[in-house]
């Protein structure tokens, strides 16, 4: 049977990273379609048609269309997932995985982006050193993302509702791990929860990770 769910991707996007491992571990039948950030695929037709956002992941099933990555995990989640546990539908750790995406855009994203991007992305499309100061303050309020994720998201929690992995643990994974290869230091109790995301995740999970390293790497 053709797939009819197609992503669009790069694997140097954390959400297009966090889209496709959960694809994985459901075994949703899907395509991929690579989108080359660095190259500028995203800013030329036929992509611009698709997306006039000029980002990814895009996430096409059939005639449903869907530009913003958080959509995209609930929405593959609710409908390929049968075993119902990336997106729980029990009341109390749904709030807590949505709670976690709407918080993620200006705390985990924002400042993971802004460090990665500013430190590494930056420098390769424009040829020059970075901004170390924009870099710094991002490197300081990841410092204060770290805490209170730590601290209000997990607790004593292996996962952010508890037990369990959900679509709010790939992504909070993807979106650190993005900072970590730039350089970033991330703090014990990150680290140690990245290893258990990893460890329910399985190979997939550095097979992408791969990608965002080959990039940081080429600018050493
Ligand atoms: N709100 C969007 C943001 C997506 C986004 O920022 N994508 C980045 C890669 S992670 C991108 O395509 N950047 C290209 C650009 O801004 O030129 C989502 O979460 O899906």
């Amino acid at each position: 049977m053709t797939a009819t769910l197609t992503l669009y991707v790069d694997y140097i996007s954390q959400p297009a990273r966090a889209l496709l491992l959960l694809c994985r571990a459901i075994n949703a039948p899907h395509q991929e379609k690579y989108i080359r950030l660095l190259q500028g695929d995203h800013l030329k037709k036929p992509f611009t048609d698709l997306n006039p956002f000029r980002k990814v992941p895009v996430v096409q099933d059939g005639d449903v269309l869907i530009l913003e990555s958080c959509t995209g995990l609930r929405y593959i989640a609710s409908k390929y997932d049968s075993s119902g546990k990336w997106y729980p539908k029990e009341l109390k750790a749904r709030c807590k995985v949505d709670e976690y995406l709407d918080w993620q855009h200006l705390n985990t994203r924002a400042h993971g982006v802004g460090y990665f991007c500013n430190k590494i992305i930056v420098p390769i499309l424009k040829k020059s050193e970075p901004d170390m100061n924009v870099v710094n303050k991002h490197e300081h309020k990841l410092g204060q993302v770290e805490t209170q994720f730590a601290s209000y998201f997990l607790g004593s929690k292996p996962f952010i509702t508890g037990q369990n992995i959900t679509i709010a643990d790939l992504l909070a994974a993807c979106e650190f791990e993005q900072p970590s290869a730039g350089g970033y230091q991330l703090s014990q109790p990150i680290l140690e929860y990245l290893s258990r995301v990893k460890e329910a995740v399985g190979p997939d999970y550095d097979e992408l990770y791969t990608h965002i390293e080959q990039v940081t790497t080429s600018t050493d």
